[in-house]
């Protein structure tokens, strides 16, 4: 064969193979198209092996030729194995993968429950003043929940706190109960704390965070598991202006120098005198509204321990006085967030647990 029929020769197939090579869409056809265009029996392997029968003159020639051709077929199925590889991957991770133009996937990132945030707050501004934090049970006994309180068996006022009894037979009068209030922390805080000098108790100042139970009907105030916020201070000479400039402070720094409370005289068992402690109505502002009812929002009782209470704490009443005040965390939360329904603290419900 002639230099010229040769490089003829390698023209067309070069031509041919490239034009094959668009149609490769696998690695099997890909393979069968290395072995015919570059294996041992291709066209241009054989115009290697073909040199040696040329003049000398002419094997520079096609040598070059067969040398070019053969590394434009090599680029050629690189460049065609690698864009194999490439919409290999695009398949396998979607079409959608290398669409650079779409917006990141947000994660949705955790974040802290309003209850968690505004507890956060109230024992911030309750340790700026020095109260501890004392925790208590949530299973009580009726002695601790009651009794010691003041509220004597069969005593009415215990209606005002229906309670769920756990079945636990053969406890006579001291049934276990899940706890009504966070009251019972008094108790036990003023007697653990006497117990450190009985003969001289130290003074107390706590507060005491938790869970509560009341078998209640739920509506927009009430639910019937809510957390409470107990505080208790005990020593000599505490007055009633005391708790009322705590709970004052207390309000503006939660809601603001406007913000506007009051205390209403009540009734507890285990405090002498009583007061209810209220929020003006976030929503209304004293107009009266679904949320509140009359315009303010109660958030919590309080008053003068009891002298009762402070003997069964372990305080002698002649020596010592103290206030006391439980308020619903809840509520708090509802008056600094602007909530208008109690029911969506425990709904899980992602649309209000990502406002905060
Ligand atoms: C008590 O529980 C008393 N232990 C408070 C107290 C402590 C008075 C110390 C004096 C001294 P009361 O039942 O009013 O009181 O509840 C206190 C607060 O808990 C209420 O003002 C309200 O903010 C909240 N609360 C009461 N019931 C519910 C309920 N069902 N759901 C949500 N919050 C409630």
């Amino acid at each position: 064969m002639s230099a010229a029929t040769i490089l003829q020769e390698l023209e067309a197939v070069s031509k041919a193979a490239v034009d094959e090579l668009k149609r490769v869409t696998n690695e099997e056809a890909l393979l069968a198209w290395r072995t015919t265009y570059l294996g041992k029996n291709a066209v241009v392997v054989k115009a290697f092996s073909s040199l040696g029968a040329l003049p000398t003159d002419e094997r520079p020639l096609v040598g070059q030729g067969a040398n070019r051709v053969k590394a434009a077929l090599e680029s050629a199925y690189n460049e065609r194995a690698q864009a194999l590889k490439e919409s290999a991957l695009i398949q396998s991770l979607g079409a959608q993968a290398l669409d650079v133009t779409l917006p990141g996937r947000p994660r949705n990132r955790g974040r802290l429950h309003p209850d968690t945030l505004i507890l956060r707050e109230l024992l911030q501004i309750f340790g700026d003043m020095g109260f501890q934090v004392f925790q208590s049970r949530e299973v009580e006994t009726d002695e601790y929940n009651f009794q010691l309180l003041n509220f004597p068996l069969g005593h009415p006022a215990r209606d005002m706190q229906d309670t769920y009894f756990l079945d636990v037979p053969n406890r006579g009068d001291n049934p276990l109960v899940l706890r009504t209030h966070t009251s019972p922390g008094q108790i036990r805080a003023m007697r653990e704390i006497a117990s450190l000098n009985p003969s001289n108790p130290p003074p107390v100042r706590v507060i005491v965070p938790g869970m509560v139970f009341r078998y209640e009907q739920v509506d927009v105030r009430h639910e019937t598991q809510f957390d409470q916020l107990e505080g208790l201070a005990i020593g000599e000479g505490i007055t009633f202006s005391d708790l009322k400039g705590t709970l004052t402070d207390m309000a503006r720094r939660l809601f603001g120098p406007s913000a506007r409370a009051r205390f209403r005289a009540s009734y507890f068992p285990f405090t002498e005198p009583s007061a209810e402690f209220d929020i003006q109505c976030f929503q209304c502002h004293g107009k009266g509204c679904g949320v509140c009812g009359g315009g303010w929002l109660e958030i919590g009782g309080s008053g003068m321990v009891h002298p009762v209470v402070l003997a069964n704490g372990g305080y002698d009443p002649a020596r010592y006085t103290g206030f006391a005040f439980g308020f619903g965390v809840q509520r708090i939360a509802m008056l600094r967030y602007g909530i208008n329904d109690i029911r969506y603290f425990w709904e899980n419900d992602l649309r209000f647990l990502e406002q905060f």
